[in-house]
């Protein structure tokens, strides 16, 4: 791939601590740019006195970070720890080795360009992980003319540098950020160029359109041969048709990738936080025989077959006895109107009341499961009645009903493949699918895809100037493909995407 065009500056050395700061066993101190090797070779002392700037690339050597007498304050006792190992090629003969610091005992990984992660001189610094070695040794290469990284900076070159495009790049992103194994192979996927790869095959045969309209501006119908205008037309439709299936399929990535909320709602004492403690796999919330034992919202997550799961136990919604319960109350409602999934408590002991009424009333418009738990009790609720107010639903009563006991450990396996079955409408995907899992990416294409369709449309229309019509259309399909790829995107976006990128990456 071939460097970038665009307004940033690659002649500068940076460096970040690549590693979480806090207690490690090793800490990564990161330097990319023209000047790595050379302030590795002020700052690393190794036993034999070579220098990283001989190293062969992807080799690692154990030494020290030192720091030489000139670049150190001298103290007032003049003791300055001098080290028989350290060498400064500045300091003159007889000083030299005398006021040399130990900072740290590294090992030094030298990756040389361009075949390194920002395809420029890379130095890693395995320090000793803790806040004050990474610290100083960041401090030093920083004194030797290092500049500190920005946020993602050393992907951004790596994209600057062109080794890997947008897609790529976010991918990087989307695997530190990865939840589950699930998207963490999606993401995978996308840094291997399976996102990239089908939109530059979209993009080519947007191009070959592109060229048979430039043939008809250019020359007449008697000069060469032309396409005619309904394999035109057909080969628009088959490209719509591919974007539009991307962007059909976007939500399966979205939901991979940021997870759903599923909030559990119910009278009090129907049996929520008993559900809440099953899902979660361990006792998390109190549970007692007393109603209203849970008074706050309590969320958590679980990676329930590879999607992540916000599940959110609730306060009982009753008629509120006092302002604690008042404000769960209030609480309980919000979360309800902020679920993808309701899991919808009934207590099959209890006849249905006014209060079920109410819930069901504030939920049957959404995506809900019942769940009728104490099904060991002698049951007094008329679940005909609720299957009678299901049927004015689409779709199967049982699919939304499940009954079953907490305490006898009653179909609870059924409580988990009801929400799988919610969420993917019966079809699980394979994660190894190329999958839209960015929104900005999804935007690209429904842009993209809108164009097409504006160009089928002139095609279809009988005018003179349609070649030069379709061709814009056409041209800014290109456009946004190319946005998605990182090859035409505007300054300002590429530094909001990179800022979201953690320091050292
Ligand atoms: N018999 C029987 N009791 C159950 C079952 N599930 C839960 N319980 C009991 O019902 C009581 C209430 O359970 P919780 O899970 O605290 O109910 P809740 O809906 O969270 O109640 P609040 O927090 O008060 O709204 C507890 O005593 C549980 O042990 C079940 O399947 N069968
Ligand atoms: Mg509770």
């Amino acid at each position: 791939m071939r460097k970038r065009n665009l307004a940033y500056n690659t002649d500068d050395t940076i460096v970040a601590v690549s590693t979480p700061l806090g207690e490690g066993g090793i800490g990564i101190v990161r330097l990319s740019g023209r000047k790595a090797l050379s302030i590795a070779d002020k700052i690393f002392a190794s036993k034999d006195k070579s220098k990283p700037s001989e190293f062969k690339t992807y080799t690692t050597h154990y030494g020290y970070i030192i720091r030489h007498a000139s670049l150190r304050a001298p103290t007032k006792s003049g003791r300055n720890n001098p080290i028989e190992i350290a060498s400064s090629p500045s300091a003159p003969r007889n000083d030299r080795n005398r006021y040399a610091e130990i900072i740290d005992e590294v090992i030094l990984t030298v990756m040389r360009a361009p075949k390194s992660y920002t395809t420029e001189d890379v130095v890693e610094i395995n320090c000793h992980g803790g806040i004050v070695p990474l610290r100083r040794v960041l401090d030093l290469t920083l004194s030797h003319g290092a500049r500190l990284a920005q946020p993602g900076e050393f992907t951004k070159r790596a994209f600057i540098n062109g080794r890997i495009d947008l897609t790529q790049a976010e991918a990087v992103l989307d695997i530190i950020r990865s939840r589950t194994d699930s998207f963490m192979k999606v993401a995978l996927g996308h840094l291997e160029g399976g996102l990239s790869n089908k939109i530059r095959s979209l993009k080519e045969k947007l191009l070959d359109i592109l060229s048979e309209l430039e043939a008809r501006i250019d020359f007449s119908e008697d000069d060469i041969e032309l396409m005619p205008k309904e394999d035109l037309s057909k080969k628009l439709d088959i490209s719509s048709v591919e974007i539009k299936k991307l962007i059909d399929d976007a939500w399966k990535g979205m939901i991979l990738k940021e997870g759903i909320m599923c909030v559990i709602c119910g009278k009090p004492n129907a049996g929520k936080s008993s559900l809440m403690n099953t899902l979660l796999r361990r006792s998390r919330v109190i549970v007692t025989p007393v109603p209203g034992t849970t008074r706050d919202a309590i969320e958590e997550e679980i990676n329930l077959k590879g999607i992540p799961i916000r599940v959110v136990d609730t306060a009982g919604i009753s008629e509120a006895r006092d302002i604690v319960e008042k404000h769960g109350i209030r609480k309980s409602k919000s979360y309800i109107k902020l679920a993808d999934i309701i899991l919808f408590v009934l207590d099959l002991s209890k006849r249905w009341s006014r209060m079920d009424e109410k819930i069901f009333n504030d939920i049957k418009s959404r995506k809900f499961i019942i769940i009728a738990n104490k099904s060991d009790l002698p049951v007094k609720l008329d679940l005909n009645k609720v299957k009678k107010m299901l049927n004015s639903k689409p779709g199967k009563p049982e699919d939304e009903i499940i009954e079953i006991s907490m305490l006898r450990k009653r179909n609870l396996d059924r409580v988990e493949d009801a929400i799988l079955k919610k969420i993917w409408h019966g079809e699980i995907p394979h994660p190894e699918g190329a999958f839209v899992t960015n929104l900005r990416h999804r935007k690209d294409l429904e842009a993209a895809h809108k164009c097409i369709r504006e160009a089928i449309k002139a095609l279809e229309k009988k005018s003179t100037v349609f070649p030069e019509i379709v061709a814009s259309e056409v041209k800014e399909a290109v456009f946004f493909l190319n946005s998605i790829l990182g090859d035409a995107i505007e300054p300002d976006i590429l530094d909001r995407i990179f800022s979201k990128f953690c320091i050292g990456k």
